[in-house]
């Protein structure tokens, strides 16, 4: 089982934080968090293109020639001898003091050497021992600074989840809505190019009067502090702990602005790389000729004059990760991203007859409500006793119930489905002849998530063997902020889905969100179905479903990659 590009990526970015720490030489620190980037957004396993004796790993940008060798020992002895070398200079725990606010790199290698410090708790005492005052290039607001820094750190590490970011945006705008000084309003940043957790919200306004509008958005209800003001910027932290950068420009940067303040950052960079090329300068000022050094104005007022004049269509800001779109916009091929009008079905909810809060009635009258051509109702299976998960015998009389509801036309089409737990040994948590009645069995891992790569990564695989296994559910299991992804590999994984004609979940749950873009754009390579499913607990949450959507767009899926965005008809031949 070979190793899996975020595992590479993460042994990269880790030589890149201990060269950091080192003071080495500021370019082989970049190569090393460039690689790890680009392998860590790469759709195709590396070790494919490792095995393939037509194609070389430095062939993909940011890799070079030595860094490629060493990506090629790594994945095959396990190991990069510079970074055992590192560790062994290095103490982990040392790496927690880089991610300090107002502490670099360098001034955490001073303490270190200096004074010995070596976790947070060393430099917490020694801060309120008065010692590192007494260093070179330290002073007593330093310790001050540090200290505050430590205490946020915890926090800092944090970023905040897209749909609580959601919320919060939907009141400033609101708020800031009723300012009569502002033309145009949008939030930009990760926030608007859909990431699944944000760093900080960034709002861009149109005003000619920034005075009035930054006085407006301090009033703003749930403001906590005011980081920084100037002409046109203000930054301040919400109750929430979340910070928002306001910037004010003018009705013709508009859209540049709007371009350049979306980001990614890497996106923009090749934007720039490729306006050069023709002569021109991109910023969030406009777009602009360069000739005998003198500056002209081409455009910049909108989103689509600027990509346009630089000959270039306008990207879903979802896709604008540096990934693959500026390969797909050369070859014409930039897909039609899928939305939430073209979901016609939720394969994955839950009923009061295991953890769910409302009862099968009320489930399906609540789909009704959205508009649904057709749900399952996926209960736990019996191995998940928490949730009073389902007996075979409590199954089938849920199963019947279903078939009553179905016969008195509900204005829905009602599958009867199940959550079947994967059992730790493997093997399924109902018996085969109880499932082959099902018309919709989704497989999940609940138990036994700390399992080796070779042991999940076979349940799952057998489970996708199964006959009437439809789909997995929440593939890696992993919960944003809280839990990590199970070993499992995942490249395994695509390959027995493809060999079987399987489905693969993305659950829509905003704590979830899993598969991620990552791996779902290495779905959609392999021709995986993939089924956007809410998992709602509760007739409320079968809205979730617009975070999952959200998710498919990042990760390039169109309404084809779908499959619940099939109606019936073509769904059901689909199940086969
Ligand atoms: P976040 O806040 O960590 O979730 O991620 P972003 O992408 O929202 O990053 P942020 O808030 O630092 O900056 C917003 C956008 O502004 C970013 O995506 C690209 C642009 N930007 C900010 N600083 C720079 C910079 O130094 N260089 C370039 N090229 N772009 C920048
Ligand atoms: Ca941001
Ligand atoms: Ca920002
Ligand atoms: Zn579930």
């Amino acid at each position: 089982m070979g190793m899996q590009n975020h595992q590479i990526a993460g042994f990269l970015a880790q030589v890149a934080d201990l060269l950091e720490f080192q003071g080495a030489n500021p370019f082989r620190t970049r190569a090393y968090r460039h690689a790890a980037r680009a392998i860590g957004d790469l759709a195709e396993p590396v070790t494919e293109i490792l095995a393939d004796g037509d194609r070389r790993l430095n062939d993909l940008p940011g890799i070079g020639k030595d860094l490629a060798e060493k990506v090629a020992t790594l994945v095959e002895t396990g190991s990069l001898p510079l970074l055992d070398e590192l560790l062994a200079e290095i103490p982990e725990s040392v790496l927690a003091l880089l991610r300090i606010a107002g502490l670099g790199p360098k001034k955490a290698a001073v303490l270190y050497r200096e004074l010995g410090i070596q976790n947070l708790d060393q430099l917490r005492a020694a801060c309120q021992e008065g010692q590192v005052r007494q260093l070179k290039g330290f002073g007593p607001k330093s310790e001050t600074t540090i200290l505050a820094g430590i205490d946020l750190a915890a926090q800092a590490e944090q970023r905040t989840r897209w749909a609580e970011a959601d919320a919060i945006v939907t009141q400033l705008l609101d708020h800031l809505g009723q300012c009569q000084a502002i033309r145009q309003l949008e939030p930009a940043g990760s926030y608007r190019r859909g990431r699944e957790t944000v760093g900080d919200l960034d709002l861009l306004v149109d005003s000619d009067d920034a005075a009035v509008v930054m006085d407006h958005l301090a009033a703003f209800p749930g403001v906590a502090q005011i980081i920084a003001r100037g002409d046109t910027k203000m930054s301040l932290r919400l109750d929430s702990n979340l910070q928002v950068d306001l910037r004010v420009v003018p009705t013709e940067s508009f859209g540049a602005a709007l371009q350049y303040f979306t980001g990614s950052q890497a996106h923009n960079v090749v934007l720039r790389g490729l306006a050069k090329k023709q002569g021109l300068k991109v910023n969030e000022w406009g777009v602009f000729r360069i000739k005998d050094e003198e500056e002209t104005y081409l455009a910049g007022a909108s989103e689509q004059e600027v990509y346009a004049t630089l000959g270039l269509p306008w990207f879903p800001p979802e896709l604008r990760e540096a990934r693959q779109e500026f390969d797909w916009a050369a070859s014409g091929e930039l897909p039609k991203l899928i939305e939430l009008a073209d979901i016609r079905g939720d394969l994955h909810m839950h009923t009061n007859a295991t953890d769910g809060r409302a009862s099968l009635r009320e489930m399906i009258a609540a789909a009704v409500d959205r508009g649904l051509e057709y749900i399952a109702v996926t209960d736990h299976s019996q191995r998940v006793s928490m949730a009073g998960g389902l007996t075979a015998e409590r199954l089938l009389a849920q199963w019947a119930e279903i078939d009553r509801i179905n016969q008195q036309a509900p204005g829905i089409v009602v599958l009867k489905g199940i959550e079947c737990d994967i059992l730790e040994p493997g093997g399924m948590d109902l018996p085969d002849d109880v499932l082959a009645q099902a018309d919709w069995v989704v497989a999940s891992v609940h138990y036994g998530q700390n399992q080796s790569q070779q042991q999940i990564t076979d349940r799952i695989v057998g489970a996708l063997a199964n006959p009437h296994v439809d789909a997995i559910a929440h593939p890696t299991g992993r919960l944003i902020n809280r839990r990590k992804p199970y070993e499992v590999d995942l490249e395994a994984v695509f390959q027995a889905a493809v060999e079987h004609g399987k489905m693969l979940e993305l659950n829509a749950n905003p704590a979830r969100l899993d598969l991620d873009d990552v791996a779902l754009a290495a779905a959609r390579r392999h021709g995986i179905p993939i089924v956007v499913n809410t998992d709602a607990h509760g007739c409320e949450q079968l809205d979730v479903m617009r975070y999952g959507v959200l998710q498919a767009r990042r990760g390039g899926l169109t309404r084809a990659d779908v499959a619940n965005a099939r109606p019936w008809n073509e769904f059901q031949t689909l199940l086969g």
